[in-house]
Formats: structure tokens, C-alpha cells, sequence
């Protein structure tokens, strides 16, 4: 056996027993310290995290208290500071030693390790090697590729949540005035059914409550999230909220240590102890999918409890005023929720009656509630029906527009929310595309553009012929990697607007550019000197983030200067002149407060410490629906959550897989190859199965197995060499990592209404893993 290293290192499978946080986060965070090369500066760097004139964290979108300035970093922000803080280069050199192809061979891991991009470079296919290029160059030579397009439509323009909303305003503003509304973004795989659901029940497709609303909650419910990984500096929260006597209900099918037990590493006293804290009161763990059908039968208990109490002359359980006042549809919704049979709802959610009532009855109880979700809820085919029901549930009670109530989708990306709200969205509301034809003099497409799904569709096609990414990893972050893959190499030219090197620079069309940005560390220095960006939180609190570390490289852009570029290039000075909105971010600034109604006087709010606080209609009680009211939306639950396309009689599924995060991940950044909670270390393909269906399927705990999913079009979806860990996962229900399973996800398995990815709910097959050799020779023997 080879020596293990950082890349290829021993692996190892064993329960991990403490709580979430404590000592292990602290040494993880030393560890990722060590390893950026820049300790002593980023050090310096975490404390300004999250804090006046500081920069905003670049991991997750949850929001802090606006009123203190305790420390404001958790574990993996730290991790997400020093990936982005690091002091190695990928440079031309860089680029000289290895050959596209060379690096195509690399881990994601490894790639990423490298360091940061720091100056532009262009693909020579003579050579098969990134070799640098001008920045004047490269941005003409968009602008010559764009110009030349028949239609725009042929161009993708792709955001990922890190970018600003500066960046987006500028980007959406120009991908409009060159002619199209194609804005696929992340959120098109993330959150987009919190946006749909949220906007047909209660007409804001945003989350309705704050900070504040956690600290006089009675009861939280945390849906389909982890918390302990993807969003620490949530479970201080829930953590006071059961010291205070509040219910946290968690479901997941996945005991999450962070949804068990935290131990506060910014707490010396509680780390010399070793004292840990409970972080929920009931913890359920329902199956994948089975989210709707259970709050479907809490609802059919509260009927159940509000006919009793009409009977008995008791205080009602629904809170008729707020229906009367507020609401439409609550008739039909009954009707639906009588009919809805209890066997159904028991098989389909994988819980007992019993446990349905228990999680019923502390929703009962409690006057304030607040719903958490994140990707379990989202990822689903019925995840606008499941996002409404859980609105449904909420407006019985009265839980929208009340301190310490409402409904929480919990967002990924830290500016994922602002984004959308500058209008990077590919079916953007009229009003907003009317504020923006009043204030440019320029036509706005008004037709749709193409989503994540649609997008890759239509590079499939040979329809698009440019994509350009702002951030993210698209050719990595998106389903049916394969087929993905032939889509980016079917463009005549892909841009990538990067930090760190990805996959998706390596996965490129007939021509490709990686133009290197700066990151939010880093001091953004434009012509009248530094300039903070704004993000928007989970709880639509806008704030100003400034860079705080010496960009590694001349050569690196800002974002939104990195567009401007572009749009000059393309446009010249229409709309706007965008050379000089740079030169200034308080131009940009005021651009959006014309266009924008809630950014009014945007550049003096800023100041306030803490930021702003965009506000929410629903949160008031006032509905922008089209009978003024919120909706109770019914839907039947679905009789069958396997697709038609995944069930043949000849070929039942062995499992329903889902792909989710480890530990030591962002997304498709890797920042280590271990799940601490999970007990996994030194490996990725893996799939976590219950220990009764390997003894189901024959096989055991450590075997090497190929994933195939099931989807009836001919096309063969594998992963290899995955290994079996014996897990506590409900039968029937396994699960691998994102973004290792991607090729299992079908492009046309995706979320009614949403278009999202179905990534928490794929039919897979396993089979013995046969090496290539063993292959060749079973087919010849043949
Ligand atoms: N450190 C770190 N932070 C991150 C990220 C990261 O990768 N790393 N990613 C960011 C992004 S973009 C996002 S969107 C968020 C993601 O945050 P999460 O949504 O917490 O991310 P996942 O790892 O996908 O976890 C999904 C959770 O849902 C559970 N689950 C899966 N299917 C179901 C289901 O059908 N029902 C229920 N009830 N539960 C289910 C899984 O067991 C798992 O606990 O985090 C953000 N923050
Ligand atoms: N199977 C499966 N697939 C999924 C998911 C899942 O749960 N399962 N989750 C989905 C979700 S929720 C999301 S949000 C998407 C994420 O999709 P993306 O947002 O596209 O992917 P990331 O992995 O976050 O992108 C990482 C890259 O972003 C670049 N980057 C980092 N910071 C910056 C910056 O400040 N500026 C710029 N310009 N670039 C930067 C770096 O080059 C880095 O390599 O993936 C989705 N895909
Ligand atoms: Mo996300």
C-alpha cells in the first residue's frame, strides 16, 4: 500500500460520540488556518467576520443578531475564510505545467487546493493549456463573441450565490439590455420551490421572519436541514430556545448531531467542562419525501381536535380570525386534508400515527411557531406542494405576521436571496422588468429565459452557444454530470468568472476564458479608493461587507468590475456607462435604489449599524396575491412518490438515494475528505445504507459497489467503486454525497413547478463493482 497523503488519504469509518461544535470544531477551524498559508493575517481576518466594517462570511445566508457584536464566525465559515484566504497562486506557471487534460485527471479536492486564479487566462487548443491573456483581450473578445450571436438568446448568463448585489445588479442589467432574460442561477437548484410555494400562498417568495422572532418562538420546527454542517450559527438559537422551554422539532431521516447536541467552542467555560447542550425536544425521521404526507396528518389531527372542541364549547385550535381576516381557500384544503386516507399518509411518511400526533400536539400547543426547511423540503418532486402545505399549516394557527412566527426557508449561498432580489431570475415579475424599462432607455425582453435545467437543454441542443458563469462550479453543482458535460462542450465559448479553480474550467466549449476575481476578503480598490459590497441574509437584512485582505494579485478583478468590463465590451455605454458606475459602488447603489422600491435612500441605510432590514408584506399581513388575500393551496398528496419513469416492473428500485453535504464541503468545494459527525474519514464515495437492507441485498458493511439509477430513456446513469457504510438511515432510504452521485440525478427528474433537480429522491440499483479487467474478460468469454 502507498504512503496516505492529503489527497489520497487513509480511510476510516467510526461513530463519532461527541456534540456538535466543541473541541473538534476548534481543531478543524486550526487545521484550515494552517493549511490557507496566511495564519496570522486570517486570523486577524475571521474576527472582522460579521461585523460592522467587516466583511460578510462567504459560507451560508443565516442571518445574526443585528444589536451585538459577540464573535460572528462558526467553524465552517472559518473554513469558508481561510479556503477563500489562502496564499497559493494558480498562475501561469500554474498553467504551463499542466495541460487541460492533465488536470482533468485531478479530484475536485485537489483542484481546488491549488489556490486562487490570479489572472486571466484563455484556452489554446494547439497546446491544450490555459495561456495567459490580457484583460483588455479577453473582455473584447466576449464582446466580439456576444455581438456576433443571431439571437440573444443564444448566451447563458449563470450566478452563483456569492455574488454581490452589486454584481448581480449590474449583470442582470446588462445580460436585459443585450436582449434576453437567461439567467439560470444555483438557486435554481437550491431554494426555488420556497420562492414558488411561498409566492402562491402568501405572495412573497421570501421567509417571513427575523433574528429577533427566534428568541420568543414556543416552537421551531427544523425540516429537512442540517444545521450542525451547513448552518452552525443556527443552533446557538435553537440550542437557547430549548434552555428557554421551547419545543425544536427536527425531521430528518438522518439523526444530525447538530440537531442532537452542541457544544459552543466560543464558550471557554463549556469547553473546559466539556458541557454540552440539547439542541431540539422530539426529533422524527421520516422518509425521503415523506415530509408532505406528515404534516398532512398533523393537519388531519388539528381538524380532528378543532371538531372536538367545537363539539365541547373548548378554545379552538384554529385561529378563525386570522382565517376569516386573512386567508381564501380554507374549505377546499379541509376537504382535501378529510379526505386524505390515514393509511396513506402513515406509509408514505415512513411515521407511525402516533409519532404524527405527538409532532401535532406540540404544534398545538404552542402559540408562536416558526417552520424551518432547507434542501430535504426543496429537492423534492413535490416540493412546491410540501413548501404549501407547510404555509397551510402555518396559517391555521395564525403563524404568519406575529413575533416569533412564520415560515424560515433557511437559504444556502450567503447572498443567494439578494440576488434574486437585484433580478437574477430567468421569470422575473413584471413590475420589476416595468421599473426597469422606466428607468433605462432600453427595451426589456419580456419573454422567459432558461433555468438551470433548460439551460443545460439547450447547450444539449447546440441552441446556446455562450455560457458565462459569475461563480460557482456548474459543470459539478448540476445534475447528470455527463450529459452536463457535453453540454458546456457543445458552446463556442464558455466563461468562467472564478476564484478557485473547478471542474467547470477543465469542462469547456470550443473556446474558454477563466477570468480571476476578487473574493469578499479581499480589498476591493476601485478608482475613488476601497469599496464595500451589500448581501442580503435569509432574514432580509442587507449589510455592507468590506474586503480585508491585500488581493494576492494586481491582476485580479472585482465582480461587478469584471461585468462592466463585459458590458462595455458588448454595449459600450448603453444603458449606462458602465466604466464609470465602477469607479464608485454608491452609483451602483443609487441605480438600484431607482429601480428598486425597498432600496429607497440605500446609500444612508447602509450606515446604520447592522445594516437594514428590507422588510416582508407577508410579515405585515398584507398579501400581494391577486385576491389580496394568503392562500390555503391544496394538493392532493401524491399516491406514489416514485416517477413512472423509475418504476418498471422488471426493475424495482433496491433504494431511494439522496446526495447531501458533508462536513468538509462547500458545495463542490471540498475543503477535506472527512464527515466528522457522520464518523467518515479519508472518503467520499460512500453510500450510507441501513444495515438491514445490506443483509436485503446481500451485501456487507465495507463492500465496493457501482450505483446505477433507474430512469426509463436509455441512457445509463453509473457512479463506481462506492463503498457500503452501515448507517442508521431508514430502510430503503441511502445516502451519498453531492457532488460525487451528481451523474445518478436524471435531467428530467426534476420538482413540479420549480424545475429543481430531484437530488433527495433518486431510484438506485446496486451492483458488485467488476474492474474494468474482470469486465473486458467476462464480454470476451461470452
Ligand atoms: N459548510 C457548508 N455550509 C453550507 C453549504 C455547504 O455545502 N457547506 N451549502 C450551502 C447551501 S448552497 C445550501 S442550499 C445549504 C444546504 O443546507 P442543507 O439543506 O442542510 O444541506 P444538505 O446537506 O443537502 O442536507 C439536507 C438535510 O436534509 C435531510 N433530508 C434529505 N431528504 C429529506 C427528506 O425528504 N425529508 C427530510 N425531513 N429531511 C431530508 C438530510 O438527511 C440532511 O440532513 O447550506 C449552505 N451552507
Ligand atoms: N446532487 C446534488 N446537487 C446539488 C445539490 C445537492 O444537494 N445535491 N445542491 C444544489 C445547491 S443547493 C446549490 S446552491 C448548487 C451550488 O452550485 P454552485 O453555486 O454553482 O457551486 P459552488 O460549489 O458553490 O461553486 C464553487 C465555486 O465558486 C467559485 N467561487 C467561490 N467564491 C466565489 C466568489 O466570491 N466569486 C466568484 N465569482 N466565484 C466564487 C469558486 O471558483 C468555486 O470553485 O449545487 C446544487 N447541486
Ligand atoms: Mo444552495
Amino acid at each position: 500500500m502507498s504512503r496516505p497523503t492529503r489527497f489520497q488519504p487513509a480511510a476510516r469509518y467510526q461513530p463519532y460520540e461527541g456534540p456538535a461544535g466543541g473541541w473538534g470544531a476548534l481543531r478543524s477551524v486550526a487545521q484550515s488556518w494552517l493549511d490557507s498559508g496566511n495564519a496570522l493575517k486570517n486570523i486577524r481576518t475571521l474576527l472582522k467576520t460579521n461585523q460592522n466594517g467587516g466583511f460578510d462570511c462567504p459560507g451560508c445566508a443565516w442571518g445574526d443578531s443585528p444589536h451585538d457584536d459577540r464573535v460572528k464566525f462558526c467553524e465552517n465559515g472559518a473554513k469558508a475564510v481561510n479556503w477563500e484566504a489562502t496564499k497559493r497562486r494558480v498562475d501561469a506557471q500554474f498553467f504551463a505545467r499542466y495541460s487541460v487534460s492533465q488536470l482533468s485527471e485531478q479530484s475536485d479536492y485537489w483542484l481546488e487546493y491549488q489556490g486562487r486564479l490570479t489572472q486571466p487566462m484563455r484556452y489554446d487548443e494547439a497546446t491544450d493549456h490555459y495561456v495567459p491573456i490580457d484583460w483588455d483581450d479577453a473582455l473584447a473578445m466576449i464582446g466580439a463573441h456576444l455581438q456576433k450571436l443571431p439571437s440573444p438568446h443564444q448566451a447563458e448568463f449563470y450566478t452563483s450565490g456569492r455574488a454581490s448585489n452589486e454584481a448581480a445588479f449590474l449583470y442582470q442589467l446588462f445580460g436585459r439590455a443585450f436582449g434576453t432574460n437567461n439567467f439560470p442561477d444555483c438557486s435554481n437548484m437550491c431554494h426555488e420551490a420556497s420562492g414558488v410555494a411561498l409566492v402562491g400562498s402568501i405572495g412573497v417568495g421570501k421567509g417571513t421572519v427575523t433574528f429577533d422572532d427566534f428568541a420568543v418562538s414556543d416552537a421551531i420546527f427544523v425540516l429537512g436541514q442540517n444545521p450542525g454542517t451547513n448552518h452552525p450559527r443556527m443552533l446557538e438559537p435553537l440550542r437557547e430556545a430549548v434552555e428557554r422551554g421551547a419545543q425544536v422539532v427536527c425531521f430528518n431521516p438522518l439523526k444530525e448531531r447538530g440537531l442532537e447536541r452542541f457544544q459552543h467552542p466560543q464558550k471557554p467555560l463549556e469547553m473546559l467542562g466539556n458541557q454540552d447542550a440539547p439542541t431540539n425536544t422530539a426529533y422524527f425521521r421520516p422518509n425521503l419525501g415523506g415530509d408532505m404526507a406528515a404534516l398532512r396528518g398533523m393537519a388531519k389531527f388539528l381538524l380532528q381536535w378543532e371538531r372536538e372542541a367545537q363539539q365541547q364549547g373548548s378554545a379552538a385550535i384554529f385561529d378563525h380570525a386570522f382565517i376569516a381576516e386573512h386567508t381564501r381557500g380554507i374549505d377546499e384544503y379541509l376537504n382535501e386534508v378529510e379526505t386524505t386516507p390515514w393509511a396513506l399518509i402513515e406509509q408514505q411518511s415512513g411515521l407511525s400515527l402516533d409519532e404524527i400526533e405527538q409532532a401535532a400536539r406540540m404544534y398545538r400547543r404552542a402559540d408562536r411557531t416558526i417552520i424551518c426547511w432547507a434542501m430535504g423540503i426543496t429537492q423534492h418532486h413535490h416540493s412546491v406542494a410540501t413548501i404549501q402545505e407547510i404555509a397551510n399549516l402555518l396559517m391555521l394557527r395564525g403563524n404568519l405576521g406575529k413575533p416569533g412566527a412564520g415560515a424560515c426557508p433557511v437559504r444556502g449561498h450567503s447572498n443567494v436571496q439578494g440576488d434574486r432580489t437585484m433580478g437574477i431570475n430567468e421569470r422575473p415579475p413584471q413590475s420589476f422588468l416595468d421599473a426597469l424599462e422606466q428607468r433605462f432607455p432600453f427595451k426589456v425582453p419580456r419573454e422567459h429565459g432558461h433555468n438551470t435545467v433548460e439551460a443545460i437543454n439547450a447547450m444539449l441542443a447546440g441552441q446556446t452557444k455562450i455560457f458565462i458563469g459569475l461563480g460557482g462550479n456548474f459543470a459539478q453543482a448540476t445534475p447528470d454530470s455527463p450529459r452536463t458535460h457535453d453540454a458546456l462542450r457543445n458552446c463556442e465559448l464558455t466563461v468562467q468568472i472564478s476564484t478557485k479553480l473547478n471542474r467547470s474550467h477543465l469542462t469547456i466549449g470550443k473556446q474558454a476564458l477563466i477570468l480571476p476575481c476578487l473574493g469578499r476578503t479581499d480589498i476591493d480598490l476601485q478608482a475613488t479608493g476601497p469599496q464595500a459590497v451589500t448581501v442580503e441574509d435569509s432574514f432580509s437584512m442587507v449589510h455592507a461587507s468590506w474586503g480585508q485582505l491585500q488581493p494576492l494579485s494586481v491582476q485580479m478583478r472585482s465582480e461587478p468590475a469584471i461585468i462592466a468590463g463585459i458590458a462595455a465590451a458588448t454595449l459600450g455605454k448603453r444603458p449606462v456607462d458602465w466604466l464609470w458606475l465602477v469607479e464608485d459602488y454608491e452609483r451602483i447603489r443609487d441605480l438600484i435604489e431607482t429601480t428598486i422600491p425597498e432600496f429607497a435612500d440605500f446609500n444612508t441605510r447602509l450606515q446604520q449599524p447592522g445594516g437594514f432590514y428590507l422588510g416582508n408584506a407577508a410579515a405585515r399581513r398584507t398579501w400581494n396575491t391577486a385576491s389580496g388575500h394568503a392562500h390555503f393551496r391544496s394538493h392532493p398528496l401524491p399516491l406514489n412518490l416514485l416517477p413512472e419513469q423509475a418504476s418498471r416492473a422488471d426493475n424495482v428500485p433496491d433504494l431511494i438515494l439522496q446526495t447531501l453535504r458533508s462536513h468538509d464541503q462547500y458545495n463542490t468545494s471540498l475543503y477535506g475528505l472527512n464527515d466528522r459527525y457522520r464518523g467518515v474519514k479519508g472518503m467520499r464515495k460512500v453510500l450510507f445504507v441501513n444495515p438491514s437492507d445490506l443483509e436485503r441485498l446481500g451485501f456487507e458493511n465495507g463492500d465496493v459497489v457501482d450505483l446505477l439509477s433507474l430512469w426509463n430513456d436509455g441512457i445509463e446513469r453509473k457512479v463506481r467503486g462506492f463503498t457500503l457504510l452501515a448507517y442508521d438511515t431508514p430502510a430503503g432510504q441511502a445516502a451519498a454525497y453531492y457532488p460525487e452521485a451528481n451523474p445518478l440525478v436524471p435531467l428530467e427528474s426534476f420538482g413540479e413547478g420549480s424545475h429543481t433537480p430531484t437530488s433527495k429522491f433518486i431510484a438506485i440499483k446496486i451492483l458488485p463493482t467488476i474492474d474494468d479487467e474482470t469486465r473486458r474478460g467476462l464480454i470476451a468469454s461470452e
